[in-house]
């Protein structure tokens, strides 16, 4: 349990690490089909998959907006920009008017980069999804539907086009394994999802051809998250942040439930001993938004039962919104940008939590300080970020924790999935600066813990992160 300080074998175990988990499966490719605007969980939904896909879980295909809300797709394009992926193709419902709508898309979609435009500028979901399934192999796809269910009632009647010569219905039949839906309430209720678009939810319900699981109202209604966000200065910088503090300002909410979360994250890596799922059965919905799921039918439709703790749940969830973009993708502030000449002004512009250069813009924006090294155009270590890093890394039976310390006082414990602590690796006063532990599987007693699924929980500087790990033997 001592500190660990040969860096080049660290690294060594990191990339090794790395590759293992990279290497072991397929991603998932995920459509994220969601309604941002009215509350503020579709952003933690989309923060989840681009994580997923930074550590080589997921590839996030495009997505849609089922609202009109005019800044709902400038605000999923401003997410995708923070997590470096600006080029993700993002369609709208435009068929009649459902605005639902609050004020986080507006300031969001006004402070962070994205250059997608205006609603009306954004082409119809329909044609961005076909165009996606008729470029993907079979069965590959994960549809992932946390809003109103229009889109994807408006795709299963398309007809074929210069895109596919197959119809909707049958181009979801032969591209999508499953689709993961955030709507109803289990067995029977009523959901704000089913309800804004009534129609469509029978519709969805009694036509979608495939395999449906569903994260009802009950799943994420008490697992709060994003109150971290309310505090410091993350949101100055991050979208996802800024997206949490501005909804949970304007409500005057210290969290938020978590239903798109556990969809997006279901979706990706199952129920991981967090939820159970129901046996197969039917799943109907009335004009009204109530629905019923009946166990004596059977049309591949399954629900999501509770089963971990809520503290825990809720823990795992805020610790990936806290995970920034991956720092190993190449850095935007060391590109050249179309257009701008390096270097010789010394005008660098923040993109998110990295720099461009950009003539005539202020190098000081924020926390974030921006400026010219040789021909390049950097960012200062983001101090926000330097607090954060928390890392785990598994090697054999030890868990290798490191982390920057940035107030004295400390504590680095080890939880079960009950909540129970397990083993206190640190508690007390630590420099500033960074720091290595080292879990090697045994209690606080010195008594090997048996196999399963192990917390780590760092809080410093107030702040409390959780790292989840599997301990295989
Ligand atoms: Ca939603």
């Amino acid at each position: 349990m001592g500190e660990f300080k040969h860096s080049f074998l660290k690294k060594v175990l990191f990339l090794a690490i790395m590759a293992i988990s990279l290497g072991s499966a397929e991603p998932v490719n995920i459509i994220y089909d969601s309604d941002f605007g009215p509350d503020c969980d579709d952003v933690g939904g989309l923060a989840l998959l681009h994580h997923f896909e930074d550590i080589g879980l997921a590839k996030v295909l495009g997505m849609g907006n089922s609202t009109t809300n005019p800044d709902g797709p400038a605000t999923m394009d401003a997410i995708n920009h923070f997590y470096k992926r600006p080029d993700l193709p993002i369609g709208v419902f435009n068929d009649r008017e459902i605005k639902p709508t609050s004020w986080y898309t507006v300031q969001v979609s006004r402070d962070f980069p994205n250059d997608v435009g205006k609603a009306h500028q954004v082409p119809n979901t329909t044609e961005i999804y076909r165009r996606i399934l008729a470029n993907v192999p079979d069965n590959s796809v994960k549809f992932v539907v946390v809003g109103f269910k229009v889109n994807m009632v408006n795709l299963i009647n398309s007809p074929p086009d210069s895109l596919s010569p197959l119809t909707g219905l049958e181009l979801v039949n032969k591209k999508v394994i499953e689709l993961v839906d955030m709507g109803g309430a289990y067995p029977t209720g009523h959901e704000y999802n089913f309800f804004v678009a009534g129609y469509e939810a029978q519709v969805y319900l009694d036509k979608w051809p495939t395999k449906m699981i569903f994260s009802g109202f009950e799943v994420g209604q008490d697992v709060m998250t994003g109150a971290m966000f309310q505090t410091g200065d993350l949101w100055l910088t991050n979208p996802v942040a800024a997206s949490y503090k501005h909804w949970l300002g304007e409500y005057g909410e210290t969290g938020r439930s978590s239903w798109d979360l556990i969809a997006a994250y279901y979706a990706v890596k199952g129920l991981d001993n967090l939820w159970t799922l129901s046996d197969e059965g039917c799943n109907t919905a009335n004009s009204e938004g109530g629905n019923s799921f009946s166990a004596s039918n059977k049309c591949n439709h399954f629900y999501m039962k509770k089963k971990a703790p809520v503290s825990v749940v809720s823990a795992i969830l805020d610790s990936l919104m806290l995970e920034t973009p991956n720092p190993s993708l190449p850095s935007e502030c060391l590109d050249t940008v179309p257009g701008y000449q390096l270097a010789d002004s010394g005008a660098c512009q923040v993109f998110g939590t990295t720099c461009r250069t950009k003539s005539g813009v202020s190098c000081q924006v924020h926390n974030l300080a921006c400026y010219v090294e040789g021909t390049k155009c950097v960012s200062s270590i983001n101090p926000i970020d330097q607090a954060r890093m928390f890392q785990v890394v598994q090697n054999s039976s030890n868990f290798e924790i490191s982390f920057n310390s940035s107030s004295p006082s400390s504590s680095l414990e080890v939880h079960d999935l009950n909540g129970k602590v397990v083993a206190t690796l640190y508690q007390g006063s630590l420099r500033e600066g960074p720091h290595t532990f080292i879990w090697n599987g045994t209690s606080s007693h010195g008594e090997y813990v048996q196999k399963g699924v192990y917390l780590i929980r760092l809080v410093n500087d107030g702040r409390s992160q959780v790292h989840k790990v599997f301990k295989s033997r």
